[in-house]
């Protein structure tokens, strides 16, 4: 940890019957078939016609919009918020653990150097290989050195730094003729050039270069519902749907790009940018189910969910991430994404939360939309799954306790919380939160210390097995299933990133040091950089050729966080986006007065 550190800027269903599809040019309504005297060759050929036209309209027209999927409410006694996760009285100290947080640097400083001799500039890193590749052939946007920039300079990294920022000045061009992702590459290139802006107070080339790219995005939202395409042609500046899932927009790819747009707009007194991505909420807001429930499809071109998966992991977390930091990034003065937080979190109590049944490790689950085989009817099935994408939640419900939650106000909230700090609805989130955050570090518990892509929690238990495991897991030798893979993955510590700033209790320091050493142990490649593991539960590890972006952006950002003293980005002057990118939180009503709201 150089001295430079201190001298950067850390300031700061009984389900109804479906409705009828809405019109669409794509969407052909059949006729409900009447009873008639028609023989029943004529009635054989009408119910051909039907499927023929359903079959050939595809896209948007097969979609069945869901009005309410209800009906599932966790029976258990005690409700998951009562479950009280503190024992006795403990010393806040928010000093920083040195040792600790300089260790976080080493590793950082041993993945960016692998990177930057192998491949500086590529969009993405293969440590086992040395080499780097593009998301697409026509060149690389600097998806993982834009994504480092930030570290670097909380780390005080001056020569990395230095190095990095050269590149961005002379080689990073967005003119390039292919598709890439509209979500990531907001979240990582769009998110990471204005933190990089905000923490050196200013530097206006990385303004430049987010004005160029936030300019190219924007025709994504150029659609008949304003909901983003997937996907934006850079040089074009042309959107494209996500083919292959039918042109459906996922909940998180469309409602992951506010705070991101709406910062620029602050920057640059430009509404455009404002307006395209506060619309998208509006739609989204009109779309929402009577429970507050969201599956995670919409139809861009009629702006309402598909039958679909519900659920808060893939596809779906950070738009629940970012109802509070909307809220929150604007000085909790903009009551209308309280109001789907709060509705959000309700829907999410009522319907998507669980208990396990020896450790009574809460979590959440997902339901899945299911035909009835006997009469058609549509039902929802519960499934036990949790993502680690998840993880993020326990950490945000306890933001959103001390903030949306407070009894009075955020800044009368001590430290830790006392119960009485809280609304009803903010004591229920706190206990909820602090109880996920447990599950996810439980789910740390496994023979490499790392922590499963995905969990699913039992049902019943038989003696001696554990509460949650890894579905279809095979036996050693054999080729790992999916979710038994760690990919460097940031969200368990960025909870207890929040965990710990909003408590103090050291546990959350000793949880993040236990993961930060799993990582060390089997995921460090000696020759330099980090690489995925195959299978947690198989010592040792196999790997995979992989270093993701987001170790580096968030990974090892919320460790050092996490040992460094709490005036290094306070929670209450900072949003992150869901890259780890901090953003200022700003008053909308000086230059950005203007700007709508839904
Ligand atoms: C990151 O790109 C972001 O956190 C995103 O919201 C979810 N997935 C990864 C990290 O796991």
């Amino acid at each position: 940890m150089s001295d430079a550190a201190t001298t950067l800027r850390h300031r700061k269903t009984t389900e109804k019957a479906d409705p009828p599809p809405p019109p669409s040019p794509k969407s052909p309504k059949p006729a409900a078939p009447k009873p008639t005297k028609t023989s029943g060759c004529a009635i054989v050929l009408l119910v051909f016609a039907v499927l023929a036209v359903l079959a050939l309209a595809g896209g948007a027209g097969t979609y069945i919009y869901y009005q309410n999927p209800g009906g599932y409410f966790w029976p258990e006694d005690p409700k998951p918020w009562t479950v009280v996760p503190y024992e006795g009285e403990w010393e806040v100290d928010f000093s920083a653990d040195v040792e600790k947080r300089d260790a976080v640097v080493a590793a950082f400083k041993h993945a960016w150097l692998a990177y930057e001799r192998d491949a500086m500039g590529d969009d993405e890193y293969h440590p086992i290989k040395h080499k780097g590749t593009n998301l697409t052939k026509a060149g690389g946007i600097g998806y993982t050195v834009v994504d480092s920039i930030d570290t670097m300079l909380l780390m005080g990294l001056e020569e990395e730094y230095t190095r990095a920022r050269h590149w961005v000045e002379t080689s990073m061009s967005f003119d390039r003729d292919a598709n890439f992702n509209t979500f990531e590459t907001t979240i990582r290139v769009l998110g990471g050039l204005l933190s990089a802006y905000e923490l050196t107070d200013g530097d206006q080339l990385y303004l430049d270069r987010a004005i160029d790219l936030a300019d190219r995005i924007l025709p994504v939202f150029d659609t008949p519902s304003g909901l983003p395409f997937s996907f934006i042609n850079l040089a074009k500046r042309q959107g494209s749907p996500d083919t292959d899932n039918a042109g459906l927009v996922s909940v998180a790819e469309g409602a992951t790009l506010q705070l991101e747009f709406r910062y620029l707009a602050h920057l640059t007194d430009r509404a455009e940018y404002w307006d395209k991505a506060e619309h998208v909420m509006k739609v989204i807001r009109a779309a929402r189910l009577p429970n507050g429930l969201t599956p995670i499809f919409i139809n861009g071109h009629v702006a309402k969910f598909v039958s679909a998966e519900i659920r808060l992991g893939s596809r779906a977390d950070s738009y629940f991430e970012y109802l509070l930091k909307q809220y929150l990034q604007t000085g909790s003065v903009e009551m209308q994404y309280r109001e789907m937080y709060d509705d959000a979190m309700q829907a999410i109590h009522t319907s998507l939360l669980g208990t396990s049944k020896t450790k009574k490790l809460i979590f959440t689950l997902e339901l899945h939309p299911k035909r009835n085989g006997y009469n058609g009817q549509r039902t929802w099935v519960r499934a036990l799954k949790q993502d680690h994408l998840v993880c993020f939640l326990g950490g945000s419900l306890m933001l959103g306790a001390t903030t949306a939650g407070a009894r009075l106000s955020p800044q009368s909230v001590s430290v830790p919380p006392k119960m009485s700090d809280f609304t009803p609805v903010g004591q229920r989130d706190w206990m909820t939160g602090v109880n996920l955050v447990e599950t996810c570090v439980d789910t740390y518990r496994t023979a490499s210390g790392l922590a499963p892509e995905i969990v699913h929690f039992r049902e019943d238990i038989d003696a001696g097995v554990g509460d949650w495991y890894i579905k279809g897991a095979r036996p050693r030798g054999e080729v790992p299933v999916y979710d038994a893979r760690y990919i460097l993955r940031p969200e368990t510590v960025e909870s207890l990133f929040i965990a710990y700033r909003l408590t103090g209790h050291p546990k959350y320091r000793e949880y993040g040091w236990d993961i930060f050493q799993a990582i060390e142990k089997h995921c460090r490649v000696p020759s330099g950089g980090y690489a995925s593991v195959l299978n947690v539960e198989e010592v040792p590890v196999q790997w995979e050729d992989k270093m993701e972006t987001f170790l580096m952006s968030e990974t090892l950002k919320y460790l050092f966080l996490l040992f460094s003293d709490d005036t290094v980005l306070p929670l209450n002057e900072y949003v992150f986006n869901t890259e780890a990118h901090p953003l200022p939180i700003f008053s909308p009503f000086g230059s950005t007065s203007k700007f709508g709201s839904l």
